[in-house]
């Protein structure tokens, strides 16, 4: 059945902010491969329509720095470019274990959540660092403002000093500096680092961090950027266009396919969305379908919303 991705059209009578009628005229002939004009002006003026923090939180997954930087990169800089500043949270797991591996140590973990010890710590801050600075060098290449906010914004107590070491669970989120890099009008790009009261500095895995993002600016979209692209049905092979928590929910945990770590993920993202208005959905996607899954009817990935 075909659905809009839109719960209730809203008003439509947002502006677009920063950019001039020729640029909004250019972006959307750019859009027209993607999807009917009027498709996307309406889409781009649903995401204008809320304040700029709003807009998106947009998780990053560290395999997609080392493998599509130059994607990643483009599809940041139009949402820049016609106005929209998501607030983009990357990771670095696979960068981790390389250096890890190259220093002879195996990466342990712990129901997906890697043990830090000090060792793995100054490894775990390096990599941060070093592709928090990829990220934003690629977005400035293509006349992007983009801010690094490696610090101040996690605050954490250990989640299980004995279990995991060095590992932070989130027990609040400072919007201040991601507020200012928006108002300065360029792009905040963060790590999952957090800090205790006292200063040590504690490894948080950067989907949770994301989802603490969420809870805090409730964005009209979180988005997951993965390699798969969304949730597979594991019986026919077939990415799921769109789930509705509400309806589909219980008869979705029940399905034989969807176990471990989709089930886990489903659960979670429900947990997240329970918390937020129920204009803010979730949306599962590939780096290349970024612009197709914001701006199309059809999207292109999964959506998950209540
Ligand atoms: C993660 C943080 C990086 C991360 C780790 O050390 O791998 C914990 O597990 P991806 O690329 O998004 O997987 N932290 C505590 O999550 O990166």
């Amino acid at each position: 059945m075909f659905q809009t991705r839109f719960r209730s059209l809203p008003k439509l009578f947002g502006v677009y902010r920063r950019n001039n009628y020729s640029t909004r005229s250019t972006v959307i002939q750019l859009l027209n491969n993607i999807g009917s004009k009027r498709e996307v002006e309406q889409y781009l003026k649903y995401f204008t329509s809320v304040s700029q923090q709003q807009f998106a939180v947009i998780k990053v997954g560290g395999a997609i720095i080392t493998q599509k930087l130059p994607e990643l990169a483009s599809c940041l800089a139009f949402l820049y470019h016609v106005g929209l500043y998501p607030i983009v949270l990357h990771g670095t797991g696979p960068q981790i274990n390389e250096l890890l591996e190259n220093e002879g140590v195996e990466p342990q973990y712990e129901d997906g959540i890697r043990i830090t010890d000090e060792k793995t710590m100054s490894v775990v801050r390096k990599c941060f660092l070093e592709q928090n600075l990829k990220l934003v060098t690629a977005l400035e290449k293509m006349g992007v403002r983009a801010r690094p906010v490696t610090a101040g914004v996690f605050s954490a107590d250990y989640l299980n000093k004995d279990k995991y070491k060095l590992v932070g669970n989130i027990s609040s989120v400072n919007k201040a500096p991601i507020e200012a890099s928006i108002q300065a009008g360029a792009l905040p790009i963060l790590t999952s680092l957090a800090e205790t009261a006292s200063g040590q500095i504690l490894n948080v895995n950067a989907d949770v961090a994301a989802g603490e993002l969420a809870r805090v600016f409730e964005p009209l979209k979180i988005v997951y950027l993965n390699e798969k692209g969304g949730i597979i049905n594991g019986i026919t092979g077939e990415k799921i266009s769109i789930i509705n928590l509400d309806e589909e929910y219980e008869d979705l945990l029940k399905e034989s396919w969807v176990k471990y770590g989709t089930k886990l993920k489903i659960k979670e993202i429900r947990d997240l969305l329970m918390h937020l208005p129920r204009s803010s959905s979730v949306a599962i996607i590939n780096v290349d379908d970024l612009q197709k899954e914001l701006f199309t009817d059809s999207g292109a990935g999964t959506l998950i919303r209540r």
